[in-house]
């Protein structure tokens, strides 16, 4: 895959993908990163990126021109989603990460100020999301969760040990709870079974655990989890 990030402060990027699991898929050559300055897409004198709100306003506006020019300048199949990162898009999930790991390209614009021109996301964007209701100052962290989500999902990107289709908001359910040595860590134990060896009770102790958790803490997923008629008993007794 390979992703092209437009945004006024490609620095904030250096430091995501320098690391980690960003880090080995770029070396692998399993995604491809470009990172485009709008202000070099600017032909003014001052290298011009912002203007006053029409109608008047609090702040400044990205304008259009050089957003338009910067993604007209990328090679680009028909089919490449230009992604524009704002409070006002599609609530990002799971399945949107999903979806968006299909594609063997992605664009996405990083807005700054108090937003960006209009005709950007009318004429431009073919699609626009928002990572949650609160408001960032920019589109960059935005960005950044959403090609961190979408590239853990390529093939080869996760060690074969972690499987993508056993995350939790994939199976519907919040993960159990994980422990590792010391089995007593200041008088506090860990749990009995998982030193039991007893594989098929961990797995059910498991599986419960997540179940109450998910009931406890986000209630609503377990609407489209996929439960056992046994499991569903199970919810209904601790509701
Ligand atoms: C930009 C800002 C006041 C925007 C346009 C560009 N989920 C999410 N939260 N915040 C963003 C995304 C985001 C994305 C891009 C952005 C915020 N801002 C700041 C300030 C009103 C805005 O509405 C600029």
């Amino acid at each position: 895959m390979h992703i092209d990030i437009l945004t006024l402060f490609p620095p904030m990027f250096q430091g995501v993908f320098s690391q980690g699991i960003f880090k080995r898929a770029i070396d692998q050559k399993l995604v491809s990163v470009s990172l485009h300055n709008i202000r070099d897409y600017t032909h003014d004198k001052h290298h011009t990126v912002d203007d006053y709100p029409y109608g008047g306003g609090a702040g400044m506006v990205l304008k259009p021109e050089p957003i338009f020019e910067a993604v007209e300048s990328i090679n680009r199949e028909s089919a490449t989603p230009v992604i524009l990162l704002t409070p006002q898009g599609r609530l990002f999930c799971q399945q949107i990460a999903q979806e968006l790991s299909g594609y063997s390209q992605l664009i996405l614009i990083c807005g700054h100020y108090e937003g960006v021109d209009e005709r950007v996301s009318e004429h431009l964007a073919t699609d626009e999301i928002s990572i949650g209701d609160y408001v960032l100052s920019g589109g960059e962290l935005a960005a950044m969760v959403v090609v961190d989500a979408v590239v853990r999902l390529l093939p080869g990107v996760l060690g074969s040990a972690a499987s993508p289709l056993d995350d939790s908001h994939v199976t519907g359910l919040l993960e159990y709870p994980q422990y590792t040595r010391p089995t007593i860590y200041r008088e506090w134990p860990v749990p009995e079974v998982l030193l039991s060896g007893n594989h098929a009770q961990i797995a059910n102790w498991r599986r419960e655990q997540a179940i109450q958790r998910t009931l406890k803490r986000r209630p609503e997923l377990l609407d489209k989890a996929e439960l056992s008629s046994e499991e569903k008993s199970l919810v209904d007794k601790l509701r």
